[in-house]
């Protein structure tokens, strides 16, 4: 076995690649001859490739992370009943190395029913909301929410909270970083632009005639900003809106497009692209009025009920 005290030497060449998602950064450098006295030739040293991985909070000890793993918190940014904190774990100094925390917490207190089932792991199943099922299920459902659902975004768009981070305002919409990002790291860039409109609840409301000037300036502002502040071109974002939200006010993720996070919020289906949807307005201004929407849904799911049931109802040519 090589003498493991021999990392401290290696010397880096260069990152092969970053994998922030499952917190993996690959290197590629060298290490001295004496990791491995046979293969080198003549003391040179050696070219290693090395892969560092964080693991996985081990869920038995879940209670003592918060009380002596992560010795130092600073709040990143908080709204309504939503609080995210970057997280040091390792000894007094790592800020200036890692600025953006080795641990992100979120916080959602007092946290509703609401939010204890979407975040329980459960089945789903797809489901196929036609224009009728649109009408009869889910615009009562969407009805019935209690406006404090989405407080989050009225009290970002009164100028009550996360003013720090935003990065364009205007009569339209508003874009700033999701919450869901550390703020620092360019592969896994997560923003969120947000209508001004509280009229505009999802996809489903979207016509040509109405929201195509909308849509196109958020594209063109996302690119800009993103552009000016971090270089991303032409290409580099993925742009999309979810179906069904969690939240009906709408809005759009903006994300790096070489990111692309397993599971969580990009699945087919979920996960309409900007584009795609600039484009079949273009060539439909009604298309989301009369079209069929095949969706997951999690068994928790406020609709799954009913939505389960209403699919006799729907016409499948088999
Ligand atoms: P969604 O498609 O309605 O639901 O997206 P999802 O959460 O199931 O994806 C809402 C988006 O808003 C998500 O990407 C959230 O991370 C983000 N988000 C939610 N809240 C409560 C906040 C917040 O308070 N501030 C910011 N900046 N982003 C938020």
């Amino acid at each position: 076995t090589p003498d493991i005290s021999l990392l401290t030497s290696f010397e880096l060449q260069q990152t092969l690649s970053e994998d922030p998602d499952r917190c993996r950064l690959t290197l590629l450098g060298t290490l001295p001859s004496t990791w491995n006295e046979t293969a080198s030739k003549e003391g040179q040293p050696l070219q290693a490739i090395i892969r560092i991985e964080k693991n996985a909070f081990a869920s038995e000890h879940a209670a003592l992370l918060l009380k002596e793993v992560i010795l130092k918190t600073e709040v990143m940014d908080s709204t309504d009943i939503y609080t995210w904190i970057a997280g040091w774990s390792s000894p007094q100094g790592s800020e200036a190395k890692q600025p953006q925390g080795d641990v992100k917490i979120n916080v959602i207190c007092p946290a509703t029913d609401v939010h204890v089932r979407k975040y329980t792991k459960q089945h789903s199943i797809l489901v196929q909301e036609t224009p009728e099922l649109y009408h009869r299920i889910i615009e009562p459902y969407i009805n019935s929410i209690p406006p404090e659902r989405t407080r989050w975004v009225t009290e970002i768009l009164a100028g009550r909270s996360e003013q720090g981070g935003i990065l364009y305002t205007s009569s339209e919409c508003l874009i700033l970083p999701d919450m869901k990002w550390d703020l620092h790291t360019i592969s896994s860039l997560y923003l969120l632009v947000i209508a001004r409109d509280p009229g505009l609840r999802s996809l489903r409301d979207l016509r040509g005639d109405v929201h195509l000037r909308l849509l196109k300036s958020i594209r063109k502002e996302a690119y800009r900003v993103v552009g000016e502040r971090w270089g991303i071109e032409r290409g580099g974002l993925r742009m999309f809106i979810h179906y069904q939200p969690s939240y009906y006010h709408f809005h759009v993720h903006v994300v790096n497009a070489n990111y692309e996070l397993s599971g969580v919020g990009m699945a087919v289906g979920q996960a309409h692209l900007l584009d795609d949807v600039i484009s079949l307005l273009e060539v439909s201004p009604d298309i989301f009025k009369n079209v069929t929407l095949t969706y997951n849904l999690g068994e928790q799911h406020g609709l799954y009920d009913s939505m389960r049931i209403a699919q006799t109802s729907v016409e499948v040519d088999e």
